[in-house]
C-alpha cells in the first residue's frame, strides 16, 4: 500500500487475523467525533463479511471491561494496557493518544494487538487519528474498504488535524483513497448552510469575528456584494464567491489569525464519491451528535439511516447557533494571568469547543486558553494551544497531568489540546502553577 515503519505491517496482519477469525465484536470507543469516526469505519467494514458487533460510546476508560466477545478499542486504549492485559478475550486497540508517563505501551500477549502510531515515529496528535487508524486497519484487512475513507478522515478533521490540510499518514490516506476514485480533492470556499444568509449566522467553524451571527452585518455585507441572502455558494459564480472569501478572510486576519488557518477557509475538501458525503460537512455533524450526547445518532447516519442524518442535522443546525452566541460572548468572560487565558462556562459538553474555537478564530494567541466549568465540588478544564505554541515545546496533555496529580486531581491528553479534573478550592494553585509552568516554555 505504502512505505510502512518496521513493525507495523506485522501488527496489521495479525490484527486482521482476528478480524478474519472471528464473526461478534465488541466495540468500545470514545464517545466523541473521532471515536464515532473509528466505530463506523470499523461497523461498516465488518457488515461487509456479515460480522456482527455490539458498540459503546464511553467518555473514559471502562473500569469493568466486559467479557465474552473480541473487542476492538478505537480512540481510547493506550493508557489502559494493564487493565486490557488482563482480559481473555482477543483485543485490537487502535488509539492515536500518546502515554505520557512510563505506563506499559506494550502487552506481550499474541491475542492482544495494541496499534500505537507513536511506537512507530507517527505523531499521532496530528498525523493519524482513531478514525483513520481504523481506516488503516480497514483497508488493510480488504481493499474494499477505501470506500470508508471519507468517515475514517472525518475523525481525522474532528480531532484539528486537518485545520492545515491533512499530513503524515492522514495525508497518505486521503490521497491514496483519491487516487483509488473514492474521494474526490475539492478546494473552495467551505461554509455549510441552506443559504449564504443562513451558513453566516450559524458559522462557528470557520466563526467569523463581526460577521458570524451578526445579521445586519451579513445583510449589508451581502447587499453590497450584490449577492441574494437566500442563494447557495453553488449558485453565485466564481467571481462573487471570491469576493465573498476575501471580506470572511478580512475578518479573521483583523483578529491576527495565522496565515494557514486564513487559508484553510478557502482549503481542500474531501468529498467522497460514493455517499455524498464531505469530510469537512461530516466531522461537523458527527461533533454535534458528541457534543450533544447522541453518538449513536452519529453512527446511525454513518450506517446510512437517512433519519438519523435529517435529526442529526438538525441538531448541529441549534448546536451552531448556540455555538456563534457563545463566542461572540466569550471575549467578554475572559480572564487572564500573565501567560494564560480562562473562562467559565456553564454546560460541560460546551466548554472544549468553545476553548478551541475561541483559540482558533478569537481569542489573543500568545496565551492558552483554559475552558472551566463547576461540577459538583469539582471543576472540570478544557485546555487548548495553538500549533505554534506547541512548536514552542509547550505540551498541554503532560502539563494538565503533572499540575492537576500536584493538587490532587487528575488530567491529561495532547499537546495541543487536553484537560484536568479537580477539586474546586484548588483552582488558584492550577491556574497559578499552569501560568507559570507555560511561562517557563513560552516566555
Ligand atoms: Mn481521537
Amino acid at each position: 500500500m505504502f512505505e510502512f515503519p518496521e513493525g507495523l505491517e506485522e501488527k496489521l496482519n495479525r490484527a486482521s487475523t482476528i478480524l478474519e477469525s472471528n464473526d461478534k465484536f465488541r466495540i468500545i470507543t470514545h464517545y466523541d467525533a473521532d471515536g464515532i469516526s473509528a466505530s463506523a469505519v470499523l461497523t461498516r467494514s465488518l457488515m461487509k463479511v456479515q460480522a456482527g458487533f455490539h458498540t459503546s460510546f464511553v467518555e473514559s476508560f471502562p473500569e469493568n471491561i466486559p467479557e465474552g466477545l473480541p473487542l476492538l478499542f478505537t480512540d481510547i486504549g493506550n493508557s489502559h494496557l494493564d487493565q486490557i492485559s488482563r482480559v481473555e478475550e482477543d483485543v485490537i486497540v487502535l488509539d492515536h493518544h500518546d502515554i505520557k508517563s512510563d505506563k506499559k505501551r506494550e502487552i506481550e500477549d499474541e491475542k492482544k494487538i495494541v496499534i500505537n502510531p507513536h511506537e512507530y515515529g507517527i505523531d499521532g496528535a496530528q498525523e493519524v487519528s482513531g478514525g483513520t487508524l481504523a481506516l488503516l486497519l480497514a483497508v488493510w484487512f480488504d481493499n474494499v474498504n477505501w470506500e470508508e475513507a471519507v468517515y475514517g478522515l472525518a475523525g481525522a478533521a474532528a480531532d484539528k488535524q486537518a485545520v492545515d490540510g491533512f499530513t503524515g499518514l492522514n495525508k497518505k490516506l486521503a490521497e491514496k483513497a483519491a487516487e483509488e476514485g473514492y474521494l474526490e480533492e475539492r478546494t473552495d470556499l467551505f461554509i455549510d448552510g441552506k443559504g449564504i444568509k443562513e451558513a453566516l449566522m450559524k458559522a462557528c467553524d470557520p466563526y467569523f469575528p463581526g460577521i458570524s451571527g451578526e445579521r445586519k452585518e451579513i445583510k449589508s455585507i451581502l447587499k453590497d456584494l450584490d449577492i441574494d441572502p437566500e442563494s447557495n455558494l453553488k449558485s453565485i459564480g466564481q467571481e462573487k464567491k471570491r469576493e465573498l472569501a476575501s471580506l470572511l478572510v478580512l475578518s479573521l486576519l483583523k483578529k491576527r489569525r495565522p496565515a494557514e488557518l486564513v487559508e484553510s477557509i478557502r482549503g481542500v475538501h474531501y468529498r467522497s464519491r460514493y455517499h455524498s458525503l464531505d469530510t469537512d460537512r461530516l466531522y461537523k455533524i458527527l461533533n454535534s451528535c458528541a457534543r450533544n450526547n447522541r453518538p449513536g445518532l452519529g453512527l446511525s447516519l454513518c450506517l446510512g439511516d437517512e433519519n438519523a442524518l435529517e435529526e442529526a442535522k438538525e441538531i448541529r443546525d441549534g448546536y451552531r447557533t448556540e455555538m456563534v452566541e457563545k463566542l461572540d460572548d466569550l471575549e467578554e468572560k475572559m480572564e487572564t494571568y500573565d501567560h494564560i487565558q480562562y473562562f467559565y462556562e456553564e454546560e460541560k459538553t460546551r466548554k472544549g469547543e468553545l476553548a478551541g474555537l475561541g483559540m482558533l478564530y478569537l481569542l489573543p494567541l500568545d496565551k492558552p486558553v483554559f475552558g472551566l466549568v463547576k461540577v459538583d465540588d469539582e471543576i472540570d478544564i478544557s485546555a487548548r494551544a495553538t500549533r505554534e505554541m506547541v512548536n514552542k515545546g509547550l505540551d498541554l496533555g503532560e502539563l494538565c497531568s503533572k499540575i492537576s496529580e500536584r493538587v490532587g486531581g487528575t488530567g491529561g491528553g495532547h499537546d495541543i489540546a487536553a484537560g484536568a479534573r479537580i477539586k474546586k478550592d484548588k483552582i488558584d494553585r492550577f491556574l497559578e502553577s499552569m501560568n507559570k509552568e507555560v511561562a517557563a516554555v513560552l516566555d
